[in-house]
């Protein structure tokens, strides 16, 4: 018997040291992870939200998967795998972490153990989760509350910023290859 695909999506953070080098290391952990790794939001800086002041803006993108023949909590075990691999060896929640994993959506399920809940309940109260999803997924129902992404985007309450992020820059310019390079074009 074929087994079913699913499309699952998760939210990546980082917080400390190389933030966006964190968030790619974890998405070739995905991939590692037999994960199918089928699209990419960009990058975004955001502000933390729900973590006391003074800790460094995160860095956030959402990943969508294609999987078969796992469950939910399989796929948690293996996320939590690759944020362990990257250096995550604290577990208390909100501190500065190299890579956190959140899974949001898996498909239409919905599942409420101690271990875990799907959809995240958070998602919906979170700009940095929402606007990176509606990039890639603004059609997909979560199954709930019956409303597509973009809409949770439109409705929610939380107004911390979330921009897109791109490299330094400036570091760019300064280099004198770069811009021999950007005269060429
Ligand atoms: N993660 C948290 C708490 N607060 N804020 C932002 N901007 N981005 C995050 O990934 C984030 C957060 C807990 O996991
Ligand atoms: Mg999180
Ligand atoms: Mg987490």
């Amino acid at each position: 018997m074929e087994t079913e695909s699913i499309t699952a999506y998760v939210s990546l953070g980082s917080n400390l040291g190389d933030r966006a080098g964190n968030l790619l290391l974890a998405v070739r952990g995905l991939m590692e992870a037999s994960f199918v790794v089928n699209k990419l939001s960009a990058i975004y800086e955001t502000e933390p939200v729900g973590v006391e002041d003074g800790h460094q803006k995160f860095l956030n993108m959402v990943a969508e998967i294609h999987l078969s023949g796992i469950t939910p909590s399989q796929m948690m075990a293996r996320m939590l795998r690759i944020e362990y691999l990257l250096g995550r060896k604290d577990k208390f929640l909100k501190k500065p972490r190299t890579v956190d994993l959140d899974l949001l959506l898996f498909g239409e399920t919905v599942i409420e153990t101690e271990f875990l809940t799907i959809p995240h309940p958070r998602m919906i109260d979170r700009r940095f989760v929402l606007q990176p999803l509606a990039e890639i997924a603004p059609h997909v129902v979560h199954p709930v509350l019956r409303k597509d992404i973009a809409q949770l985007l439109g409705e929610t309450g939380d107004f911390a910023v979330v921009k897109r992020w791109t490299p330094n820059n400036e570091k760019m310019f300064e280099n004198e290859e770069m811009k021999i390079y950007l005269k060429t074009i």
